[in-house]
């Protein structure tokens, strides 16, 4: 899969994307991530991409030309179009199930990365088909939401993640929050590891698993919790961790 990434800070881009995971992916040419510079696509002398609003007030409005151009520079090669997403506040807001749907059904995102106080209304109309959003509130720029959809929708694509990271992927994705990790040592200023868990006893490590995975989704995410269905086992082990 290939994302495009239309920015005034490239260079913010790839000192993120080349590392870890992702980094490894694009390693592998499992994905190409591209930033583009959208400055590299000013005419103006002083390579300015910004000027006053219309009608006047606070700020600056990022020019139609050069945010145009650079999308033109990564189309003219293609006999197809790609989805152009605008990352924005206004979006709808980015879940898991959207992320799916854009690793399905699409082999090439551009994301447009916004600043200031906004981009020019026509070339948003003109390039882009929708606006992301990575949840309610508001940073400086894009380029954060468009990095976040990037990783979220690369850790789907097959190959991203090893073995044993994605087996950890389906363990976890069940609309329940993960239950509790320990690893050594055994004690931790005075706290000792639950003993179920040294128990060798496997199915009784999953039971617990299960019943703490419920209980914590009923305190910490209760909006999550009223939308499971769950089964007479899983209410006998939820009643059970309330008693306890
Ligand atoms: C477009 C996305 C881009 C419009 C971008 C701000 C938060 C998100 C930007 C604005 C962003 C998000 C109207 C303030 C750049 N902040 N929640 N900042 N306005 O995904």
């Amino acid at each position: 899969m290939r994302f495009d990434i239309l920015t005034l800070f490239p260079e913010m881009i790839r000192s993120v994307m080349n590392e870890s995971i992702i980094g490894r992916a694009v390693e592998n040419r499992i994905i190409e991530i591209n930033a583009v510079n959208i400055r590299d696509f000013s005419r103006d002398k002083h390579r300015k991409v910004d000027d006053y609003p219309y009608g006047g007030g606070n700020g600056m409005v990022m020019m139609a030309q050069p945010i145009y151009d650079a999308y033109l520079s990564i189309v003219q090669n293609l006999d197809y179009k790609p989805r152009v997403i605008y990352m924005s506040p206004q979006g709808r807001v980015l879940t898991q199930s959207i992320a799916k749907e854009l690793k399905e059904n699409n082999s090439h995102l551009v994301l447009l990365c916004g600043h200031y106080e906004g981009i020019d209304e026509r070339v948003i109309e003109e390039i882009v088909d929708e606006e992301i959003s990575i949840g309610d509130f508001v940073l400086t720029g894009g380029e954060l939401p468009a990095m976040v959809l990037v990783d979220c929708v690369s850790r789907l694509i097959p190959g991203v993640l090893s073995n044993e990271e994605s087996s950890i992927e389906e363990s976890h994705y069940n609309g329940l929050l993960e239950y509790p990790q320990y690893t050594r040592p055994y004690e931790f200023n005075g706290k000792t590891v639950p003993e179920v868990l040294m128990s060798g006893h496997h199915a009784n490590i999953n039971k617990w698993r299960r019943q703490q995975s419920l209980l914590r989704t009923c305190h910490k995410r209760p909006d999550l919790f009223s939308r499971l269905e769950l089964s007479e086992e899983d209410k006998k082990l939820l009643q059970s961790g309330f008693d306890s």
